[in-house]
């Protein structure tokens, strides 16, 4: 491809599709509460497909419930090259965790829909089903579905309120027995290509807008339940308790330690305890640990490391211990010739090159098994993410949609 013209994306029109998205499901905190094929999601799903036919996208919903805008290649050359994200949040969300790449996307085919820009291989921008997987506690869902890993199990799963997956998207017209026929083949997707927004700090203190991720970390969800005996809180002797809620903040804290001596990470996100009284001694707990690391080998022992832990402490205190692994998926790397596209758009564009490890899971994760991936970050102020105070400067976005823009163009005429 000639270096000559370099194409941009039309970035007012990119920020202003970003702020309109991030008005459909704001919460009382400042951001952004859209979970997982809830009321707010399946309005800002119209959002998006309004958006990718506005673009003059053939627009079309697969049966896990991706959203998938196409422009049909300029030659006959199977294997699209693909680029998407999420609009699915955590809870009190920031506007750009999944929004960034999915309405950049739409922005980088419209340009070259609307520029006549050659393209051999067919182009598509998808908007994925539950990449959070915070509503039902598991994740990559509809990027699951189409890499052919969708689990029927799944479709079990219950929210807070008790609503299946099943239930939940029977309510969004889908048919949740049907959602293992989203599986696409390899022959059908060339590459994947993702823009997402960093959600770390390594951009910020380097002061750089963009970031080329040569590995995603594996991450294992565990759900530990502890139960021990209700009592009261007065009248029984401390050396006569078992008391789970104590164990699991010793289990935490040795979790904490396992983690930093690993260089991994360990979240306790989540602690739900019964009955939940001041004057009571908890009879139940049950917690989630999110367990993560950029190799596979360093996983599996942070895993097996806090699991022990947990049952030491529990058998120390004559507790009941049971814990599940609820979701999991293992380290990816980002391909070299994708990472080589996006480095000759950073170039190009005169943007500084930078390739760093991306301790956030995405979508690209699951896609991994399906095609080539790669992943373009893009700063986040104060590394901030998962917390409505989440931004990115519009000049970031704009860079990161046109790095996103140039590494689809010379992918698809590769
Ligand atoms: O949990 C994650 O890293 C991503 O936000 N799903
Ligand atoms: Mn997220
Ligand atoms: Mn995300
Ligand atoms: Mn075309």
């Amino acid at each position: 491809m000639s270096e000559v013209v370099i194409p941009r994306i039309n970035g007012e029109r990119l920020w202003h599709s970003l702020q309109q998205l991030g008005e459909i499901g704001a919460d009382s905190s400042g951001g952004v509460t859209r979970l997982s094929l809830s009321e707010e999601e399946l309005g800002a799903r119209q959002f998006i497909v309004r958006l990718m036919k506005d673009a003059g996208l053939d627009v079309r919903q697969d049966e896990a419930g991706n959203l998938i805008g196409r422009l049909e290649g300029d030659g006959a050359v199977q294997g699209a090259v693909v680029t998407g994200s999420h609009i699915d949040s955590v809870i009190q969300a920031g506007r750009f965790d999944g929004p960034l790449g999915v309405v950049s996307g739409i922005e980088a085919l419209r340009t070259i829909k609307e520029q006549g820009i050659r393209h051999e291989r067919p182009l598509e921008v998808i908007c994925f089903t539950d990449e959070e997987g915070v509503r039902f506690g598991a994740g990559y869902f509809g990027s699951r579905a189409m890499a052919g890993d969708w689990d029927e199990a799944w479709l079990e799963l219950t929210d807070f309120s008790g609503i299946t997956l099943k239930e939940a998207m029977e309510r969004a017209d889908l048919k949740p027995h049907k959602a293992s026929l989203a599986a696409r083949s390899r022959e059908e997707i060339k590459a994947y290509v993702e823009l997402h927004i960093e959600q770390g700090r390594v951009l910020e203190d380097r002061e750089l807008s963009v970031g080329i991720a040569t590995a995603i970390y594996g991450h294992r969800w565990l759900e530990v339940r502890l139960r021990g005996r209700a009592d009261h809180a007065g009248t029984t002797p401390m050396k006569l308790r078992r008391d789970p809620l104590a164990a699991a903040a010793e289990a935490m804290l040795a979790a904490e330690q396992i983690a930093l001596q690993a260089d991994g990470v360990a979240t306790v996100g989540t602690l739900q305890i019964s009955p939940g009284a001041i004057n009571v001694i908890p009879g139940e707990v049950l917690f989630t640990v999110d367990v993560r690391h950029e190799r596979l080998d360093s996983l599996h022992e942070m895993e097996q490391a806090i699991e022990a832990g947990i049952a030491r402490v529990a058998g120390e205190r004559g507790l009941e211990a049971s814990i599940r692994v609820i979701d999991g998926a293992d380290p990816v790397q980002s391909a070299s010739p994708i990472m080589d596209a996006i480095g000759r758009g950073c170039k190009a564009l005169e943007i500084q090159e930078h390739r760093m490890v991306c301790g956030a899971g995405h979508d690209a994760v699951a896609m991994n098994e399906l095609a080539d991936i790669g992943l373009i970050l893009v700063r986040s102020r104060d590394g901030i993410s998962h917390h409505p105070q989440e931004w990115s400067s519009p000049e970031d976005c704009e860079a990161g949609a046109n790095v996103l823009l140039y590494t689809l163009i010379r992918l698809s005429n590769d």
